[in-house]
């Protein structure tokens, strides 16, 4: 259960100001106050598609140039958007705490274009901007009249973005490289941003980093659903709300 002080900022600024290690995990509600859409809820439809079905090797076999739209729709959207004030601020915490690390499955560039050190950011599932297989320059691409899509020189497989669809494995060396990061001294603070947290390995992180002395910190709009409160325990805090809005003043 949720201790007394679970949504006061007071308390978390001085649970903040004594950690020394803080893990964050960011998800797409973070970038949508920037306009994004997120992936579930509203907003999750691009098209009257769910989002989510989208984003799988099966859509991009099935219909590959219909997965190709959504992705230079998204491409368009995150670069007409800007990173909001949620986004600086978790860079300029990484600035202050060399031991503060930032797990993002957001493959919008948003946390990049805040200036957030790359030595500090993991980016779980990629990027919107990285065509896959990688092209050589010496390469030319098959033009991409309404009927053929690039395919790869030299595998003669479709080009693809280079994100991770449901199925397919995040990059192995980074989780391991995670893991011992989570492992190595006890992580004080976890920050739960704008994520259903529902989504393995990122939710699995979150969870491997909670130790006996650890507090969970969730910043949603929906924090102070039942099902999140029921599994709080006395130190962790939920603040409803929008991330631009509230971290700011929780990570001041
Ligand atoms: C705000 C806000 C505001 C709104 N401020 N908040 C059963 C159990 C466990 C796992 C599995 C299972 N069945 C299958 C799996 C595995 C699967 C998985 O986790 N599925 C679950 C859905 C059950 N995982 C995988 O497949 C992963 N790979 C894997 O496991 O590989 C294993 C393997 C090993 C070896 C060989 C082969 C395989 C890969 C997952 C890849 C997910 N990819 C996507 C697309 C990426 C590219 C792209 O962007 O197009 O990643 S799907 C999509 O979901 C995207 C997101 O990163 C991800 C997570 O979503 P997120 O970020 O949490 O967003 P939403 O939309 O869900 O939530 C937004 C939240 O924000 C909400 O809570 C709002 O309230 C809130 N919000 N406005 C703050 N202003």
């Amino acid at each position: 259960a949720p201790g007394k002080n679970y949504n006061n900022i007071a308390a978390f600024h001085e649970k903040l100001a004594s950690s020394k290690r803080i893990l964050a995990l960011c998800g797409a509600g973070l970038s949508a106050s920037s306009g994004l859409p997120t992936f579930r809820g509203a907003g999750g439809l691009w098209r009257s598609r769910n989002a989510t079905d989208l984003a799988t090797p099966e859509a991009f076999e099935a219909d590959p140039g219909l997965v190709w739209l959504f992705y230079t729709y998204r491409r368009h959207v995150a670069l007409t958007a800007s990173p909001n004030p949620g986004h600086f601020a978790l860079a300029t915490l990484a600035k202050k705490l060399p031991e503060f690390l930032c797990l993002s499955p957001n493959v919008d560039n948003l946390h990049i274009r805040a200036a957030h050190p790359g030595s500090q950011l993991r980016l779980l599932h990629g990027s919107l901007y990285q065509p896959h297989p990688l092209l050589d320059p010496a390469h030319t691409l098959d033009p991409i009249p309404s009927a053929s899509l690039p395919t790869c020189p030299e595998c003669e497989s479709l080009v693809r973005p280079d994100v991770v669809w449901f199925g397919e494995p995040l990059d192995e060396a980074m989780l391991t490289e995670i893991d011992a990061w989570i492992d190595a001294t006890e992580v004080d603070l976890v920050l739960a941003i704008g994520t259903s947290a529902v989504v393995w390995p990122p939710a699995g992180s979150t969870e491997r980093a909670r130790g006996k002395k650890t507090s969970l910190v969730t910043v949603n709009p929906e924090a102070e659903m039942p099902g999140n409160l029921r599994r709080m325990r006395t130190r962790d805090f939920a603040f409803a709300g929008d991330a631009a809005v509230l971290l700011p003043q929780l990570l001041e």
